[in-house]
C-alpha cells in the first residue's frame, strides 16, 4: 500500500473513532440528572428539622433510576474501550445481562407509546422526559410561578390553602393564607422563609391533561357517554357532567418544600407535568401491595424496609410523570415550583385500584394524605355500574378476585358503610358465577364483621 494510501486509512479510522466517541458522549448527556441542594436553613423551627432530616434520609435509600437506556450507555461505553471485533463479540453476552430486569421506570417516547402503556397494568411509574423524547405530548402552554400569581390575583381568587409543617400539630397544619401574603411569600427571598406547599388548587384555567390520559380516563369515559345521550325529543343533552370529571390540581411549591411519603387517595393512578421549576420525586424500586402495606405500619417518615430502597427522578418542565394505583411516593422541591395534575381510574389498572382502597381503609391514618369520601365511593361505583361497557371480562374478573382480599378478621371496626354498599353492587353487576361466588363469599365476612348478616346485604 502506498504511504498516502495508508495515511488516508489511517486519517478515516481516527474520522470514525471520533464519531463514535461523539457518539457516546451524545448518549451520555441525555442521562444526566440536575443538581440540587439538601441542605437548607430550618430557621430553628423543630418541624423544618424534621422535614430535613426526612429528606437527608430518604436520600439515604434512594438512586436515580436504571433503565435499558441508561445500561445500554454504560455497556457501550464499555465495549468502545474494548480493541478488535472478537474481544467485543465475546463481552456482550456479559454485558447484556446487566440489562436492568425490569427498568426502574418505563421511558414514554412519544404518545402512541402512552396510550399502549396505559391499556395495559403497568408496576412503575411511566416517564415522559421533554428533553428525550421524539414526539410531543400535547399538554397546554408553561406557566411562570409570578404568571400563575397574577392569574389567581386577577380571577378574583381571594386565599389559598397551604400546607404549613411549622405548625406543631399535624392536624393544624393545612391553613388559609391570603392572596396578597401568598404574593409577599413568593417576593421574598427563599432563603428568609420557611418552605410553603400549596397543594390541591383546583385548576379553573384550562385542561393540562394529555389526551391519552383523557382517553384511559374511566370517568371522563363514563360522562363522554352521558353526554352523546340525547333527551326524549333527540337533543343532545347540554346539562352533562362532562367537564366536572377533569379534575386537576396545580401544585404550588416554595423551594425546600417536602412531601412525605403517602399514597395518594382512593386508589387513584396520578398523572403531574412540570409548568415552572423542579421536583424530586421519590417511589419504592418495588411497587407491591407489601411495599404499601409498610407505609401503612411505618408511617410517612420512615423510608427504611422498602426492598430495593427508592429511586428518584428529577421532574423538570414539559416533563411527565403517571403514577400506578397505590404507589408510595415523597416530593421534594428544590426551587419555586409549578406543577399540575390530576388522579384519575383506568380499566386496566380497576383491580388494582380496589386493591390501594382497601389498605388506605385499613390504614385511615398512615397511608394517604387525604381522606376517602363520599364522592369517592359514588365515582367507583358509577365506574361498577358501567364495568360491561368499559372493561374487558379478563378485566372484570381481575376486579371481582379483590374481593377475596377483604376478610372479617383483619377489617377494622369502623369500615366505612359505602364501601358496604359499593361492594355489594360489585357482587350484584357480576354475572360470571365464580366471580359471583367469590364476592358474595367476602360480603358475607364482610356482614358479620358488622354484626349483619349476608341476608340483609342482599336485601339492601
Ligand atoms: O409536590 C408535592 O409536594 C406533593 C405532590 C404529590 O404528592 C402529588 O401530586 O400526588
Ligand atoms: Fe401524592
Amino acid at each position: 500500500m502506498s504511504t498516502e494510501a495508508a495515511k488516508k486509512r489511517r486519517y478515516e479510522g481516527n474520522q470514525q473513532h471520533r464519531k463514535r466517541i461523539q457518539m457516546i458522549h451524545d448518549l451520555q448527556i441525555d442521562f444526566r440528572w440536575g443538581k440540587y441542594s439538601i441542605d437548607f436553613d430550618t430557621h430553628n423551627q423543630s418541624h423544618s428539622k424534621e422535614m430535613l432530616d426526612f429528606l437527608h434520609s430518604i436520600e439515604q435509600h434512594a438512586s436515580w433510576p436504571l433503565t435499558y437506556r441508561s445500561a445500554l450507555v454504560e455497556i457501550v461505553t464499555k465495549l468502545s474501550k474494548l480493541s478488535g471485533k472478537s474481544q467485543v463479540i465475546t463481552a456482550i453476552p456479559q454485558a447484556l445481562d446487566s440489562l436492568p430486569q425490569p427498568p426502574d421506570i418505563i421511558l414514554i417516547d412519544d404518545p402512541a407509546e402512552l396510550d399502549e402503556v396505559l391499556s395495559q397494568p403497568f408496576a412503575r411509574p411511566l416517564f415522559y422526559c421533554a428533553s428525550l423524547a421524539t414526539k410531543k405530548l400535547h399538554t397546554r402552554e408553561h406557566l411562570s410561578v409570578h404568571e400563575f400569581i397574577n392569574y389567581l390575583q386577577q380571577s378574583g381568587t381571594r386565599e389559598m390553602d397551604v400546607y404549613d409543617y411549622t405548625i406543631h400539630e399535624p392536624s393544624d397544619r393545612t391553613r388559609s393564607m391570603s392572596m396578597d401574603n401568598v404574593a409577599a411569600y413568593f417576593q421574598t427571598p427563599s432563603d428568609r422563609r420557611t418552605a410553603l406547599n400549596f397543594l390541591d388548587i383546583e385548576n379553573r384555567r384550562g385542561d393540562y391533561c394529555p389526551t391519552q390520559i383523557v382517553l384511559h380516563n374511566l370517568l371522563s369515559s363514563i360522562s363522554s357517554m352521558e353526554a352523546t345521550k340525547v333527551n326524549d325529543k333527540g337533543v343532545a343533552k347540554t346539562n352533562s357532567s362532562w367537564s366536572e370529571t377533569r379534575r386537576e390540581f396545580f401544585l404550588l411549591s416554595g423551594k425546600n418544600a417536602v412531601s412525605t411519603i403517602h399514597v395518594d387517595t382512593a386508589g387513584q393512578l396520578t398523572w403531574i407535568t412540570i409548568l415552572a421549576g423542579r421536583k424530586i420525586w421519590y417511589f419504592p424500586r418495588c411497587i407491591s401491595p407489601d411495599e404499601s402495606l409498610l407505609l401503612g405500619l411505618m408511617g410517612s417518615q420512615s423510608p427504611s424496609g422498602y426492598t430495593g430502597g427508592w429511586v428518584k427522578v428529577e421532574l423538570k418542565p414539559g416533563d411527565v410523570l403517571v403514577m400506578p394505583p397505590g404507589c408510595p411516593h415523597a416530593v421534594f422541591s428544590p426551587e419555586d415550583t409549578l406543577a399540575v395534575g390530576g388522579n384519575f381510574y383506568t380499566a386496566a389498572h380497576f383491580g388494582s385500584s380496589l386493591w390501594s382502597l382497601w389498605s388506605q381503609e385499613m390504614y385511615p391514618d398512615t397511608f394517604s394524605n387525604e381522606d376517602i369520601n363520599l364522592n369517592d365511593y359514588a365515582d367507583l361505583t358509577k365506574i361498577i355500574n358501567h364495568a360491561t361497557e368499559l372493561m374487558s371480562e379478563a378485566q372484570r374478573a381481575n376486579v371481582a378476585s379483590k374481593a377475596t382480599l377483604w376478610n372479617a378478621q383483619s377489617l377494622p371496626a369502623g369500615v366505612s358503610p359505602e364501601l358496604t354498599v359499593f361492594l355489594n353492587n360489585l357482587s350484584k353487576r357480576t354475572r360470571d358465577p365464580k366471580q359471583k361466588k367469590a364476592c358474595q363469599r367476602f360480603l358475607q365476612q364482610l356482614g358479620s364483621a358488622h354484626g349483619t348478616t349476608s341476608q340483609d346485604l342482599e336485601e339492601s
